[in-house]
């Protein structure tokens, strides 16, 4: 099973990318499930997604990397034991941290028979909201554009040039191996290149020395 996490502040577009590119994929063949964390923001309601032809699982109550990583890791064993989907994407909360979700996945394993394979991980900047969140949630988003794969400069169709050179700038200051792409989960732009890459790519497994590197990469000090 893949499973492919679109990750990115509250509001950055998430669900409404996560539905297009559902879509694609369905049209493609793929049997798809999206698992959604809400954690008091506003999403998509579930019956609502799946009459797209997918399955779709809200998961409520904490963040599904950290604080209820058990309830994650169960969602993906009953989907895999009723549903037998070969792509699970996950919206994961804002504050998420891609690493962490990767591992909560893995867990699934110890419940069933499934083998976890992680597509790239995918993070959506916000381009129209670029300098308010480089204020005011500035370490979270720099955590997951450190830990992307690829990285979305999102919204396009809305957002100014100097907006997206900017974001452009600050996503290579942060993570200059990342591959970035314009997109528009609104405007249509980039779909088939993010459902292209989940469809074809990989991310390595969670790997505990790789994340520690992260963290000290981005608290500076030896100390764990
Ligand atoms: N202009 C524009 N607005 C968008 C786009 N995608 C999402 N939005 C808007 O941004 C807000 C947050 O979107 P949502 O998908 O709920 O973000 P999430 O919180 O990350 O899941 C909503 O008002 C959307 O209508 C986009 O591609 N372009
Ligand atoms: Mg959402």
């Amino acid at each position: 099973m893949k499973l492919a996490q679109i990750a990115g502040f509250l509001g950055s577009g998430k669900t409404t990318l996560l539905i297009e590119i559902s879509r694609e994929l369905v049209s493609r063949g793929h049997r798809l499930a999206i698992i959604v964390n809400d954690v008091g923001e506003i999403n998509v309601d579930a019956k609502f997604i799946e009459t797209y032809g997918l399955k779709a699982k809200e998961i409520s109550g904490g963040c599904i990397c950290c604080q209820i990583a058990g309830s994650f890791a169960n969602t993906i064993a009953i989907l895999h034991n009723t549903f037998k989907p070969d792509i699970v994407i996950v919206e994961p909360s804002g504050v998420a941290i891609p690493w962490g979700l990767k591992r909560a996945a893995e867990y699934s394993e110890a419940e069933c028979d499934v083998i976890i394979e992680h597509a790239p991980v995918i993070t959506l900047v916000d381009a129209i909201r670029i300098d308010l969140l480089m204020d005011a949630v500035k370490r979270l988003v720099e955590t997951q554009i450190r830990e992307a794969d690829v990285v979305l400069i999102n919204k396009v169709d809305a957002a100014s040039e100097e907006q997206i050179e900017k974001s452009r700038q600050l996503i290579r200051s942060i993570n200059p191996s990342a591959e970035i792409l314009l997109a528009s989960g609104r405007g249509g732009k980039g779909l088939k290149e993010v459902a292209d890459i989940i469809e074809k790519r990989i991310s390595p497994r969670y790997d505990e020395a790789v994340e520690k590197e992260l963290l000290r990469k981005q608290y500076g000090g030896g100390q764990q």
